[in-house]
């Protein structure tokens, strides 16, 4: 306008920032955890909200934009079209239909991928050297679906998976000790869903493994029902959605702190979910969560767990449950 033209001489033009760019597809309860802590945790300086339902972006944008002063100026834009999501570094995916009220995971399989076609392909295209962050259930296979859809490399597609998992049982064993949730260790793998296997081998607090002490810890013959802890995690998602209809600060959270960790590159370790073809003798195009060393390239390790026999085999079950139902995706 003349006022602004009266006021100031434009020296440079205007420029976008893309160093710490996310797009967040998909911006129901999830995807708004996400775009909230991402924001107040100032990970990102420019946040993208893309979904199918254009008022609702619309509005969740300018209420947002409402709050920039509040946020380091960080910007917020989104709608409908994928071209605002240009040259983003990390896409996060939490489209999808969501999980009814005891449906498991598996059931919303080809629904969502019905969703996902309409997704990847712009997402790729836009922005070719992205990483997918796949959230939406059942989310490893989704994640084998975005990576089929994308053309990408492994090491930039993979899943929340099992990060929120871990998440629930860190708490859990720490509500049980009474010390805080991240001194202890402590890891979910595999599926990110029913069949999930807690590395009871793996629990400890200050590098004291609670499987020494106890070695019946996550047997079903333990008196102490350490077992009950691993069901609690599973249940979790449920007790959730029974209660509020849906989650979203935790799985918000999990996921701003992967984005933080990517754009940061501090090679943190992460239970993502990952290709794990040829890992414990699995054969197939499976996603499932394994600890990962988390970079700006993307996953840059797979730590290489000393599972038991027991664990092994959970987790070939969970491959074969994955697989059983991928072969029937229909692209
Ligand atoms: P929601 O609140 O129904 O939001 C879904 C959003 O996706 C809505 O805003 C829709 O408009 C949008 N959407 C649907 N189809 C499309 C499309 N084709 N293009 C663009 N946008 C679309 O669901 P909620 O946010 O609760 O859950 C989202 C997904 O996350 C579900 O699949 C959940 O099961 C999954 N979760 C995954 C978790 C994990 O740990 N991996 C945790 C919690 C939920």
């Amino acid at each position: 306008s003349d006022t602004v033209e009266k006021c100031m001489r434009h020296i440079t033009p205007h420029v976008e920032s893309t160093e710490t760019k996310i797009t967040v597809v998909g911006i129901g309860a999830v995807g708004m955890g996400a775009v909230s802590a991402l924001l107040t945790q100032e990970i990102s300086k420019n946040i993208v909200l893309l979904d199918m339902d254009g008022r609702k972006v619309a509005g969740e944008v300018l209420d947002l934009q409402h709050a920039t002063p509040f946020l380091s100026n960080s910007q917020v834009s989104g709608g409908t079209d994928y071209s605002l999501s240009r040259n983003s570094k990390i896409c996060v995916v939490t489209a999808g239909v969501r999980q009814q009220e005891g449906e498991s995971r598996l059931n919303l399989v080809q629904r969502n991928v019905e969703v996902f076609k309409k997704i990847i392909p712009p997402l790729a295209e836009n922005s070719p050297n992205c990483i997918l962050v796949i959230v939406s259930n059942p989310c490893d296979i989704l994640t084998y679906v975005a990576w089929k859809l994308s053309g990408f490399p492994q090491e930039r597609v993979f899943g929340s998976g099992c990060d929120l998992d871990s998440a629930r049982f860190r708490v859990l064993l720490a509500q049980k000790f009474g010390i805080a949730a991240n001194s202890v260790h402590g890891n979910i793998i595999g599926e990110h869903g029913d069949s999930s296997v807690a590395v009871w081998s793996g629990v400890n607090i200050a590098g004291l493994f609670i499987k020494d002490i106890h070695p019946q810890m996550g047997l079903d013959n333990d008196p102490e029902k350490f077992i009950d802890v691993h069901k609690a995690v599973v249940q979790g998602a449920y007790d959730v959605i029974k209660l509020k209809g849906y989650t979203s600060w935790a799985i918000g959270y999990a996921i701003a702190h992967i984005c933080r960790d990517i754009l940061d590159n501090v090679y943190a370790i992460h239970m993502l979910s990952v290709n794990v073809k040829g890992f414990y003798d699995i054969k197939d195009d499976v996603f499932l969560s394994l600890p990962t060393v988390l970079a700006s390239r993307g996953i840059h390790e797979i730590i290489l767990l000393t599972l038991s026999e027991e664990e092994v085999k959970k987790i070939q079950e969970s491959a074969k449950i994955l697989w059983d139902v991928q072969k029937d995706i229909v692209f």
